[in-house]
């Protein structure tokens, strides 16, 4: 155990969760088990409290204490080693000095004082609900990780790692379709609703966001638009899948200051490279930035097109991005 820092009176203030049903969940359930001080009072950590406010809201529920306690043990498995590299990558680039210095809003500015241990009993619980196949616990997960802090940050720490981990799992058979589709459904909704929260208002300069044709990988595009709207844009998602054709007339319907696409793993690089000219002529002359871990697959068609490449740091991409976007249309 971690941390222990809270006595029995602390943790029944922090939870309302009387003494005496504290010693009662222990006795019977051996669930939280403290630790004891050499005068064997009980001393539990950050997460144990955590972990008693979700026992006493499924009680509040209906679920009797055993079953509730039943459901939190099962879900207290740990992430596959790859999703939680990943959710260290995540979490460095988010506290380095470097990524701070990029952030233009205070809607997104991330906070020294974040308890992280609480993000991975979040994670973990959206995917204990994933794993159950149980739309109501996802949705309910799904809200509380929405008051946990500014958008990027549960984006960072919460959503985009959780649907890592679970496109990790569908693509290691682990999860079903169903599964992965629900789970992309919910935890979806909350992240468009993040997008819109956040938004710039209408006078900011504003930008199209797009996948190529065949590209299916959405996240990414997401993860793009929390930059942007942390440069001050305003974000219009297209989405996944969009050929040049639907770019153009979106462009020439909404008239945007800048276009985005976004390239992972198209079904194709070679109808991607094809179709690229018709990209740039669909920007009719308009700041184009193309990203994405498969944007590399087409750089060498972006030479001399006066285009950006999203590659390196945040930094150095927005310095890029900002220059193109003075230079304005170019024919
Ligand atoms: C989630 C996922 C899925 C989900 C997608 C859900 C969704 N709605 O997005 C599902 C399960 C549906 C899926 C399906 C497939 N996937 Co998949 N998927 C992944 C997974 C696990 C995570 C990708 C991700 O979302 N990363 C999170 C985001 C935030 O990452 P990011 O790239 O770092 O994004 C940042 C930057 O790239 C940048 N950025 C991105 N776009 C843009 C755009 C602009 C303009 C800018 C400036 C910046 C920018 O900003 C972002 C935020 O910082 C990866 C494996 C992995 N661990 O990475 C495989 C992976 C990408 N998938 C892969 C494959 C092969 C597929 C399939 C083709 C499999 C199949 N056989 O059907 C299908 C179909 C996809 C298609 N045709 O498009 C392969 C690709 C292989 C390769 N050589 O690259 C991977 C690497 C898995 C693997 N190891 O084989 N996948």
């Amino acid at each position: 155990m971690t941390d222990p820092l809270y006595r029995i009176q602390a943790v029944s203030k922090l939870t309302g969760v009387p003494p005496a049903t504290l010693r009662a969940w222990e006795r019977r359930y051996g669930f939280p088990k403290p630790e004891r001080t050499e005068s064997a009072y009980r001393l539990y950590s950050n997460k144990q409290v955590q972990l008693i406010k979700q026992l006493k809201a499924l009680c509040q529920q209906g679920l009797a204490p055993s079953e509730a306690v039943k459901l939190l043990q099962k879900e207290q498995f740990t992430l596959p080693n790859t999703a939680q590299n990943q959710v260290k990558a995540i979490v460095k680039s988010e506290q380095s000095p470097q990524e701070t210095t990029t952030n233009t809003q205070p809607t997104t500015t991330s906070s020294p004082t974040i308890d992280y241990e609480q993000f991975t009993d979040l994670r973990n619980n959206l995917m204990g609900a994933v794993h159950r196949f149980d739309p109501v616990l996802l949705e309910r997960y799904t809200r509380s990780a929405l008051l946990q802090g500014s958008a990027k940050l549960i984006f960072d720490h919460i959503f985009a790692p959780v649907l890592v981990q679970i496109g990790q799992e569908w693509h290691d058979g682990i999860l079903s379709i169903a599964q992965e589709h629900l789970a992309t459904e919910v935890i979806g909704n909350a992240i468009r609703d993040l997008l819109r929260f956040v938004q710039p208002d209408q006078n900011a300069k504003q930008i199209l966001l797009a996948c190529v044709s065949g590209e299916l990988h959405l996240l990414p595009l997401y993860g793009s638009a929390f930059h942007f709207i942390q440069w001050g844009y305003r974000v219009v998602v297209l989405g996944v899948n969009t050929p040049p054709e639907a770019l153009k007339q979106s462009v020439m319907r909404l008239k945007p200051d800048a276009i985005g696409l976004s390239i992972t793993y198209p079904k194709s690089f070679e109808q991607t490279r094809k179709e690229l000219p018709n990209y740039l002529q669909a920007c009719q002359g308009l700041p184009l930035i193309v990203g994405g871990s498969g944007a590399e697959q087409v750089a060498d068609l972006l030479e001399d097109r006066d285009a950006v490449l999203a590659f390196g740091s945040p930094q150095n991409v927005k310095a890029l991005f900002e220059a193109r976007v003075a230079r304005g249309v170019v024919s």
